[in-house]
């Protein structure tokens, strides 16, 4: 029996999504990488900001000492700072206040489990805030997706156990660290057929069936 939803951030509730790419590029163009391209942002979703620094760096020949990436990803996170001044609720994706309305309605806790350190922020601006019981993020956990910890961590907030817990997410990371952790989980997004989810939608404002999924 599921008595807890844990929805991913970036993609799932919120299209910051393509604030990540924008800002990415901007530094890979300050680079002198050209090369940058969606593609390779997609491998960006739900992994650490580090190790979406390497995948940007990986597409030029120039080698950076620690120094200089943690430089970089601090250079990073500043431009998609500034963007994010500009967020509103216009950013909640299609069907997700009406999807959490539903599922409070139902009794369940809602939780939040994102590797971004700037969830608070999102959060915030978005108007989310109100319709989350808890949230876990990357300022709570020291290892990223596909590690299990950033929902380990939201399921002990909300004081429930694993297989109490279904996890939303849009990235195969995340999709990795949900059976990691125990918990069933619902892909969604624009890969959300080959996430390898337990259950699948294209959104949150899909036809989704939770009669049968909330049953576990
Ligand atoms: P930040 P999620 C992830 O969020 C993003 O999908 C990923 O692209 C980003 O690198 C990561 O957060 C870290 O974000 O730089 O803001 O700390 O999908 O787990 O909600
Ligand atoms: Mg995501």
């Amino acid at each position: 029996m599921i008595k807890g939803i844990i929805f991913d951030l970036d993609g799932v509730l919120v299209s910051t999504d393509e604030l990540h790419y924008e800002a990415w590029k901007q530094l890979a163009e300050e680079l002198g990488i050209t090369s940058f391209t969606k593609e390779d942002n997609e491998k960006q979703r739900g992994v650490s900001r580090m190790e979406s620094l390497e995948i940007v760096l990986n597409k030029g020949d120039k080698v950076y000492s620690e120094e200089e990436k943690e430089a970089l990803a601090e250079r990073k996170n500043d431009c998609y700072k500034e963007l994010l001044e500009t967020l509103d609720d216009s950013a909640v994706l299609s069907g997700v206040k009406e999807a959490i309305s539903y599922l409070k309605e139902k009794g369940l806790l809602i939780g939040v489990g994102s590797v971004s350190k700037n969830t608070p922020v999102i959060l915030q601006k978005t108007g989310l805030e109100s319709y989350i019981d808890k949230v876990s993020c990357g300022l709570d956990i020291t290892n990223s997706k596909p590690d299990p910890e950033v929902f380990l961590v939201a399921a002990k907030k909300l004081e429930l156990e694993p297989e109490e817990c279904l996890v939303v997410e849009d990235s195969e990371a995340g999709i990795v660290a949900a059976k990691a952790a125990g918990m069933k989980s619902l892909g969604v997004g624009p890969y959300y057929k080959s996430l390898g989810a337990t259950y699948e939608a294209t959104g949150l404002d899909a036809d989704i069936d939770w009669e049968s999924i909330l049953e576990g």
